[in-house]
């Protein structure tokens, strides 16, 4: 048996969870979810009946993650010596960033794309204030760093790139040159090319 399980769809946020387990170099198998015929396998796993879910089969039992950016940290966590954890120095940026994406970058974008953005009397208690607001702080951080982490790639840039990198290409971010020289540093790496490159095979079959 595959160490993991991998419920996704290649057009999803799933892409984000491989992109993180090809950078580990898991051995995975998935399991590909039709939205209007849902296994009830996969939802005895996750009633939210969303992807990306991952089944880690460990020695003590099998343990169930989902939402991408708590996927992408577990795998690094459990594949140390693919040198993605953060250094003590690290650390800051490392979760700061993840959960600025998983939080604020997300919902910018999201209620931007709903048409349900808040008026400027709602801001103070919207987590991402407004849309500028949030891309101006993320474009900060990409203005003085090359990766979450400063000069070097972790599991953070995993998630927040896949944030970037989608934005980038769906026009839901602006696209600013620190964001356009970000994905071009992330997007050469062969953990990414390699996710890609299956997910792109499986979009193409889908489309047969
Ligand atoms: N909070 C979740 C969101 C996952 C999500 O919304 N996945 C979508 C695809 S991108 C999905 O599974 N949609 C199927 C459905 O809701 O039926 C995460 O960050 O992983």
């Amino acid at each position: 048996m595959a160490d993991y399980t991998f419920y996704t769809n290649p057009m999803s946020r799933g892409q984000i969870a491989r992109w993180a387990l090809h950078e580990v170099g898991a051995d995975y198998r998935q399991i590909l979810i039709d939205w209007k015929d849902k296994p009830e396998s996969f939802l005895a796993v996750n009633p939210m009946g969303k992807v990306p879910t991952i089944v880690h089969h460990a020695e003590d039992g099998d343990r169930v993650v989902t939402e991408a950016a708590a996927i992408c940290l577990y795998l690094a966590e459990m594949h140390p010596e693919a040198g993605l954890l953060p250094n003590d120095a690290e650390m800051a940026d490392y979760y700061r960033w993840t959960f600025f994406a998983s939080g604020p970058v997300e919902q910018a974008i999201t209620s931007r794309h709903l048409k349900c953005e808040p008026t400027p009397e709602q801001e103070p208690m919207a987590g991402w204030g407004n849309f500028e607001r949030t891309m101006n702080a993320l474009e900060s951080h990409f203005d003085q760093a090359d990766y979450v982490c400063g000069g070097r790639f972790t599991m953070a840039d995993v998630y927040v790139g896949s944030a970037v990198d989608w934005g980038l290409t769906f026009g839901t971010m602006p696209p600013r040159r620190a964001f356009v020289a970000y994905a071009e540093r992330f997007q050469a790496r062969e953990g990414y090319k390699a996710a890609k490159a299956v997910d792109n095979t499986l979009i193409g079959e889908m489309k047969k």
